[in-house]
């Protein structure tokens, strides 16, 4: 049955009210820390969305860290932006699909990682509601996903070497390992020189300048995967020169905020590589058409991680199952970051480095609603009328 209401059409059987959302701040220590070029991490400060309509709960969580250190948002401004602009956006309103939250939270520029945890608890809402696992709803066609590592910076390469060796035991398909200035061509080139034969990148988080274009060039000779944001998150171009002076491909992370910025960086030749971030890049409706665009212009793309929780981590476990992500993502265990991961089961990995993608409806796996609240520091919610 389908009704008109203005100029929208509505399913009316398929719509939902969105009745209730629930902010939660939780607090959570890393198994260890983690370090990148921009600081390093031991324990997580991050924001759960839970949205209700119709009965059922959605949960989407905001990747931004605690500081503007990675991207320009926090956890703070995520709270802000989702308190005071998103929730009186949609609470109470009547949609039929997640695919019209992008539409009604266009009123916002930026805050992509604000965005996508709203519009993800949606999607897993209407996943549930036609009993359909998130992967199946997105367009998914791969029921398991090849799975990489990314490895913070360590004290050596001799403490980076055995880290590795304990990932490739564990079947990991890809290596990644953080650098920055002073902590990079050794630690590389003796990664490569143990490993001859692994799928290997390196991530600089944008450590480095165009100055050090020739440093760069060095890496060429050990037949990377990839180069991760060498340059400055929000410069396209100077990726496009590196580029042209580089062999090896790079990848854009940081400089992806949407499809508008992956075709820039597609037609400039900044990248051969895409990492799609969900939180990054504003939800899986985001997320979705970066990896269609990208297909149609045969860059490869791959989803990242943001040291998420379960939460977090089913979501990308969804959208890596779409077309087009063909190499491995930075998409592993629970257990190699939580003592305790916050769904159940936890996720693991197979022997032969892969997720098996769950079949159950929604995310996929179930909510521990008790561990939450024993994490939860801060809370705040809001009821429609
Ligand atoms: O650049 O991919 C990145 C973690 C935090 C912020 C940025 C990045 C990362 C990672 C870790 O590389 C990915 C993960 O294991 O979740
Ligand atoms: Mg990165």
């Amino acid at each position: 049955m389908r009704r008109r209401i203005g100029a929208q059409r509505l399913s009316v059987w398929g719509a939902m009210r969105i009745e209730a959302i629930t902010l939660r701040k939780l607090r959570m220590r890393l198994r260890a820390p983690f370090e990148a070029s921009f600081g390093t991490t031991w324990e997580r400060i991050l924001v759960l969305v839970e949205v209700s309509a119709d009965g059922l709960s959605g949960w989407g969580e905001v990747t931004a860290p605690e500081g503007p250190f990675y991207n320009p948002e926090t956890v703070g401004t995520s709270w802000h932006i989702t308190r005071d602009f998103l929730v009186p956006l949609f609470l109470g309103n009547r949609i039929g699909s997640a695919c019209e939250i992008p539409a009604l939270f266009s009123p916002i520029r930026g805050h992509e990682m604000a965005r996508a945890a709203a519009e993800n608890a949606v999607w897993d809402i209407e996943a549930q509601q036609k009993k359909l696992p998130l992967w199946k709803l997105l367009g998914g066609e791969h029921a398991e996903i090849p799975c990489g590592v990314s490895l913070g910076i360590q004290s050596s390469p001799e403490v980076l070497l055995e880290k590795i060796a304990q990932e490739l035991a564990a079947g990991y398909q890809r290596i990644k390992i953080k650098i920055k200035p002073g902590k990079d061509l050794d630690y590389a080139s003796a990664v490569r020189k143990a490993h001859p034969d692994t799928m290997l990148s390196v991530d600089a988080n944008s450590a480095y300048t165009l100055a050090d274009t020739g440093h760069l060039k060095r890496l060429d000779d050990l037949n990377l995967l990839m180069i991760e944001q060498p340059l400055w998150w929000d410069d396209i171009l100077s990726h496009a020169k590196l580029q042209k002076r580089l062999r090896t491909a790079i990848c854009l992370d940081e400089s992806i905020r949407h499809v508008r910025d992956a075709a820039a960086a597609i037609e400039l030749g900044a990248c051969r590589i895409i990492n799609v971030k969900l939180g990054r890049v504003g939800g899986h409706s985001s997320g979705r058409a970066i990896q269609e665009y990208c297909g149609a212009k045969k860059i490869p793309v791959w989803c990242g991680g943001m040291l998420e929780t379960g939460i977090g981590r089913a979501h990308n476990v969804a959208l890596s199952t779409l077309p087009g992500f063909t190499l491995p993502g930075d998409v592993s265990a629970s257990r190699r970051y939580w003592d305790e991961d916050i769904i159940d089961p936890p996720i693991e990995v197979t022997p032969r480095g892969t997720i098996v993608v769950s079949q159950k409806p929604g995310i996929g796996y179930s909510v521990r609603r008790d561990l939450i609240e024993r994490l939860t520091i801060e809370k705040e919610s809001w009821r429609a009328q």
